[in-house]
């Protein structure tokens, strides 16, 4: 019988809502560059590394940039969703999500991070949870885009616990693929069409019991 024994949570859309910062970042790129980008677009970048995502976003654009252009405009639009990031505080951290982390605290169940951002330590200090997290696995530790399970699996090793052992909350449909690559519990966080592939979907964490939690800390994966 197999027990889940730690949790990876991904930050973007489980912790925070740092998409509608990234939104107005990206927008301000693509106007900038003389064009438009939707809500729809931004949805799509979801759990997507920045290269990657400038890359689509040119690509909707019908615009190519050379290598020292895209470095700068990347540069640039980093610097602007800082300048939102600084801005946020501990009520930023989205309904739900600290008595969960209350639950872990005070049953000494290990938890880790797993992000795409490069920018998830400094947000971690914003909302002040920097310290709670036992490992921190962010996109500057992994060479492998989310689906793979690189990410996932680097936070269960610091963790000290088998990929098997991990529950994790993701929002984007890359992130609850690369937990089942990785043949981790997955939950998604969000729409349940979207997040099908997950073993279990929640609009929000106010929508899960502790109860749930606790069960799924003692039962097998489904
Ligand atoms: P940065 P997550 C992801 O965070 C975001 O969902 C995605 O929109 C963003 O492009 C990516 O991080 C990279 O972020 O520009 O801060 O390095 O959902 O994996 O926590
Ligand atoms: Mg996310």
């Amino acid at each position: 019988m197999k027990n889940h024994k730690a949790v990876i949570f991904d930050l973007d859309g489980v912790i925070v809502d740092t998409a509608k910062f990234h939104f107005k970042a990206w927008k301000k790129l693509a106007n900038d560059l003389g064009f438009d980008f939707t809500e729809e677009q931004n949805e799509q970048l979801k759990g997507v590394s920045r290269v990657e995502s400038l890359k689509k976003i040119l690509k909707w654009g019908n615009m190519e940039l050379t290598e020292d252009e895209f470095k700068r405009q990347m540069a640039l639009k980093n610097e602007n969703y800082l300048s939102y990031v600084d801005q946020m505080e501990d009520d930023e951290i989205l309904p739900g999500v600290s008595k969960v982390l209350d639950y872990l605290n005070e049953n000494n169940i290990p938890y880790a991070l797993g992000s795409a951002s490069k920018n998830a330590r400094a947000i971690l200090h914003k909302i002040n949870i920097y310290e709670n997290f036992d490992a921190i696995v962010d996109g500057t530790d992994v060479s492998k885009a989310k689906p793979d399970p690189e990410v996932f699996f680097i936070a269960a090793k610091r963790l000290n616990v088998k990929p098997e052992e991990c529950i994790v909350f993701e929002d984007s449909v890359a992130g609850i693929q690369a937990a089942n690559n990785g043949k981790m519990l997955s939950i998604g966080i969000g729409d349940k069409t979207t997040l099908k592939e997950a073993d279990y979907v929640f609009a929000n964490f106010t929508e899960i019991d502790i109860e749930f939690i606790e069960n799924l800390l003692r039962k097998e994966k489904k």
